[in-house]
């Protein structure tokens, strides 16, 4: 097994199985050392909760990564999600620079759109500035509203493989590497992962749950950084962590008062055998 070091750059949502509450299991379970940089302390995530508080962390960022500097603190992946402003890209680009050890792999997740529509807390400043971070990656998983702000692109419910085509030339276009395009359904019965590397570009199927469930961005980003960084293919990475989703889904969804996240704990065994 390899043992990696990961910087996770994503919100504290104390509150909602999502973020980090969700990376850094994952990515323990997958033998991984984490380190975490918080982007903001939120009671709960902001998909369905009311009133929830945010206490913005961009303030404290640039200080943490001089004392890492200092120290001669590094990475061997960094990985973001859910940030706290765009100001704050400013400095994950970075940390790109300065808290990568040789051959880090730089994962973003531009976690900031679901469904057609960007979470409450972005604009499109925000996208602007994710831009930036999304050509400076090696990985990029966006879902396919995410894909669409970043590249323009019309957002379709019902589409056919010439439209997802189209969208991954645009990402390309926009400075993107390899692309894992979340979300992919060509049917009603079965949805799965588009994952472009060089030029080679494959499709992973899996079954679908006609429910929606939220955190599974995370949940799915969080099993992808694990089993890649295990020195999993970027296809194979995108397949354990699909079937891994879906079981979490699966787990969940007959308790409707777990509406506000998937119950990925009990899964965790899975996981780890799918990475031995
Ligand atoms: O799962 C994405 C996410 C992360 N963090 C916060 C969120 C959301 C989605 O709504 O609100 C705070």
């Amino acid at each position: 097994m390899e043992y990696k070091r990961i910087l996770t750059v994503q919100d504290i949502s104390c509150v909602g199985q999502c973020s980090l509450t969700v990376a850094l299991p994952i990515l323990s379970a997958a033998g991984h050392e984490t380190a975490i940089i918080p982007s903001a302390i939120l009671s709960t995530h902001t998909a369905g909760f009311k009133g929830f508080t945010c206490h913005d962390l961009t303030e404290d960022i640039p200080a943490i990564c001089a004392h890492w500097k200092k120290e001669g603190i590094s990475f061997d992946a960094i990985y973001t999600g859910y940030l706290g402003s765009a100001e704050q890209i400013n400095d994950v680009l970075d940390m790109f620079q300065t808290l990568c050890k040789p051959g880090c792999v730089k994962f973003v997740d531009p976690a900031m759109a679901d469904n057609g529509k960007l979470y409450p807390a972005f604009d499109l400043d925000f996208v602007k500035e994710m831009k930036k971070l999304t050509s400076a990656a090696d990985i990029i998983l966006p879902n396919i509203t995410e894909a669409c702000f970043l590249t323009g692109h019309e957002y379709k419910e019902k589409y056919d493989e010439a439209y997802i085509a189209e969208l991954l030339a645009k990402l390309r276009r926009e400075g993107a590497k390899t692309i894992i395009l979340t979300g992919v359904s060509y049917d009603d019965e079965t949805t799965g992962v588009v994952v472009l590397e060089g030029d080679t570009c494959q499709y992973y199927r899996h079954r679908k749950i006609s429910k929606s469930s939220h955190g599974t961005g995370d949940v799915y980003s969080s099993a992808f950084v694990g089993a890649y960084m295990q020195g999993k293919s970027a296809y194979e990475s995108a397949g354990i962590a699909a079937e891994y989703t879906v079981r979490c889904i699966e787990g969940t969804i007959d308790d409707p008062t777990h509406w506000y996240g998937v119950k990925f704990e009990p899964q965790l065994g899975y996981l780890i055998d799918c990475l031995k």
